[in-house]
C-alpha cells in the first residue's frame, strides 16, 4: 500500500479539520497567553488557513480564574485531551475530564467545577501538555511591575535553581543550556534591588530538615519522614492522605524560608520595615502560587513571599523590558548575608536531588565526620522508583525518591499500611521535579514525540553547576553557620520553627 500524506486530498482534509477547530475558537490571538507560542496557530500557518470558512455560532464557554495557580478557558480548548491524560496517568487524579456531547463538549473538572473546588494539586503539568492557551498560570507580572515603580518598595527576588536549567529556552537556546549568569545580569537590568539565589534557602532546609530527621530517628518519632518542599505534593496529600501528615516534614519550602529570612534578619540589619520589602520568588512551579498565601506560611501579619513568576513569566518580564538576554554578560548573586551557596542546593531543582542534599549533611553529622562521600548515584535519575540503603556506622537508612502521585501513591498506601521500609523519602509533585514544574518553558509535542529526553538535559545543567562549585554539602555554607551562628541558634531551635517550620491542614 503507498500512503500519500501530502495529495491535495489529504491537505485538503487537514486543513478542514483544523478550519472546523478554529470555527469554535475564540479569535483573541494578539493577547492571547500563546501568541507566538501556539501549535494551533502553528498548523493555522502551515497549512495556509487564511479565512473563518465556518464562522458561526459557538459553544458556551467557562472561565476557572479562582485557583491561586491556574486559568481555565474553554474558548481556547481544543479537545485534545492531553490535560485529560497527563491528569489520570501521570498524576493518577483524573481531575480532568470530558463533559457534555457533540457542540458542548468540555473539558472540565466534575460539574465544570473551578480547580479550587475539586482536589487539583496545581501542579501545572496539564498546562505544560496544552497546546493552545486553555489552561495557563494566573499572572503575576503587573503586581512585580508595580512593586518595582513604587518608590517605597523594597524589592527583593530569588531564583529557584530549576529555573536556570530551562530559562534559555525561552530565548532559543538548546534544551538544559544553563544561564545563571545572564538570569542574574537579566534581573538586575529589571531593576531589583537585590538579587538573591533560593539556593541558600535550600540549604538552610537541609540544615532544619536534616536535623529533624535525626530527632525522628533518635526520638522514636514518625517515620517514615517524608520532604515538604514541593506544594504541588503538600496539596495532594493533604487533599488524599490527610492520616498521613505527621509524616511530613515541617520545614518550609526553600522559597519561603528564605522569604522569612529576607523580612526578619535581612530587615533587621538594613533597617528597612519588612512592609516595605516585596519579595518575588522566580519558580518553575504553579503550586508555589498558592503557597506563598497559605495562612499556615506566614510569620507575621504580612506575607513573606509577596509574588510568584514562572520561569515562562521571568521570559516575559525580560522581553517586556527590551534585554537582549543572548548577549548578556554573567553577573553574580549578591553576596552579602544569603549570596553563598552550595551544589547540594543546586540539584533540588531535579528529582533525587533533595534527598541526595539530605543525606550529604545527615551522613556526616551522623558520622561525626567530613565524609568523601558526596555523590549519591543511586537516588538521581528523572525516572521511576529510586531507592538506596546506606549504611553510617552501625546505623542503616533506608531512603526512597519518587515524583508524580501515580508513582507515589503505591508508596504510601504501604506507609498507609504500617508495611514501608523505608526512613526517610523525597516526594516531589511533577515527573522530573521542579525542572520539569509547571511553570517550565513549554516543551512542543514535537519534542515530546521524537523521544528526546528534554528532563534528562535540564538535570544534567544542575549537576554540572554541583560539580563546579567549591562547597558542595549545605552544613559548609559559611553564611548559613554565621546566621545560625547570629541570629537562629541551633537548627530546630524555637526560633527557626516559629520562622522557618510550618504545619498543614486536613
Ligand atoms: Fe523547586 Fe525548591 S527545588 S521546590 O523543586 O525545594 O519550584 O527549582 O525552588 O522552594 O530550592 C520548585 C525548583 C524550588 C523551593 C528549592
Ligand atoms: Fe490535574 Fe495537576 Fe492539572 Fe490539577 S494542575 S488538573 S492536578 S494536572
Amino acid at each position: 500500500m503507498v500512503i500519500k500524506t501530502n495529495s491535495q486530498r489529504a491537505l485538503d482534509a487537514r486543513r478542514r479539520v483544523v478550519e472546523l477547530i478554529v470555527s469554535n475558537h475564540s479569535k483573541d490571538c494578539l493577547s492571547c497567553i500563546r501568541n507566538t507560542n501556539c501549535e494551533l496557530q502553528r498548523l493555522c500557518q502551515e497549512l495556509g488557513v487564511r479565512e473563518d470558512a465556518f464562522a458561526g455560532e459557538k459553544s458556551e464557554p467557562t472561565f476557572d480564574t479562582v485557583s491561586p495557580g491556574i486559568v481555565r478557558n474553554t474558548s481556547k480548548c481544543v479537545l485534545c485531551g492531553r490535560c485529560v491524560e497527563t491528569c489520570t496517568k501521570v498524576q493518577g487524579l483524573g481531575i480532568l475530564g470530558y463533559m457534555n456531547r457533540g457542540f458542548k463538549t468540555k473539558v472540565a473538572p466534575i460539574y465544570d467545577k473551578s480547580f479550587a473546588d475539586v482536589n487539583c494539586m496545581q501542579c501545572g503539568q496539564c498546562i505544560n501538555v496544552c497546546p493552545v492557551g486553555a489552561l495557563h498560570e494566573k499572572e503575576e507580572i503587573h503586581y512585580v511591575i508595580e512593586a518595582l515603580n513604587d518608590p517605597q518598595k523594597h524589592v527583593v527576588v530569588q531564583t529557584a535553581p530549576a529555573v536556570r536549567a530551562a530559562l534559555g529556552e525561552e530565548f532559543g537556546m538548546s534544551i538544559g543550556t544553563r544561564v545563571t549568569g545572564k538570569m542574574v545580569h537579566a534581573l538586575k537590568l529589571v531593576g531589583f534591588d537585590k538579587v538573591y539565589d533560593t539556593n541558600f534557602g535550600a540549604d538552610l532546609t537541609i540544615m532544619e530538615e536534616g536535623y529533624e530527621f535525626l530527632g525522628r530517628l533518635k526520638n522514636q518519632g514518625t517515620l517514615p519522614m517524608i520532604t515538604s518542599c514541593s506544594p504541588g505534593w503538600v496539596n495532594y496529600v493533604e487533599h488524599e492522605y490527610p492520616d498521613l501528615l505527621d509524616h511530613l516534614s515541617t520545614c518550609k519550602s526553600p522559597h519561603m524560608m528564605l522569604g522569612a529570612m529576607v523580612k526578619s534578619v535581612y530587615a533587621q540589619k538594613n533597617g528597612i520595615d519588612p512592609r516595605d520589602i516585596f519579595v518575588v520568588s522566580i519558580m518553575p512551579c504553579v503550586a508555589k502560587k498558592g503557597e506563598k498565601i497559605r495562612p499556615e506560611n506566614k510569620t507575621a501579619e504580612y506575607q513573606d513571599v509577596d509574588a510568584v513568576l514562572t520561569t515562562r513569566e521571568l521570559a516575559k518580564l525580560i522581553k517586556m523590558f527590551g534585554i537582549n538576554f543572548r548577549d548578556l554578560k554573567d553577573d553574580d548573586f549578591d553576596q552579602d548575608l544569603f549570596g553563598e551557596y552550595s551544589g547540594a542546593g543546586v540539584i533540588f531543582g531535579a528529582s533525587g536531588g533533595v534527598m541526595e542534599a539530605a543525606l550529604r549533611t545527615v551522613a556526616d553529622v551522623m558520622a561525626h565526620e567530613d565524609l568523601s562521600m558526596i555523590d549519591y548515584y543511586a537516588v538521581r535519575g528523572v525516572e521511576g522508583v529510586k531507592e538506596s540503603t546506606i549504611k553510617i556506622g552501625d546505623q542503616t537508612l533506608k531512603v526512597a525518591v519518587v515524583q508524580s502521585m501515580s508513582l507515589a501513591k503505591p508508596l504510601l498506601d504501604d506507609i498507609r499500611a504500617g508495611v514501608s521500609p523505608y526512613h526517610f523519602i523525597e516526594i516531589m509533585g511533577c515527573p522530573g521535579g521542579c525542572i520539569n514544574g509547571g511553570g517550565q518553558p513549554y516543551v512542543n509535542a514535537t519534542i515530546r514525540n521524537n523521544g528526546f529526553d528534554f528532563k534528562q538535559a535540564r538535570a544534567k545543567a544542575l549537576y554540572e553547576e554541583d560539580v563546579a562549585l567549591p562547597v558542595r554539602k549545605s552544613h559548609k555554607n559559611s553564611q548559613i553557620q554565621e546566621l545560625y551562628k547570629s541570629y537562629l541558634g541551633e537548627p530546630n531551635s524555637e526560633k527557626a520553627h516559629h520562622l522557618l517550620h510550618t504545619h498543614y491542614s486536613k
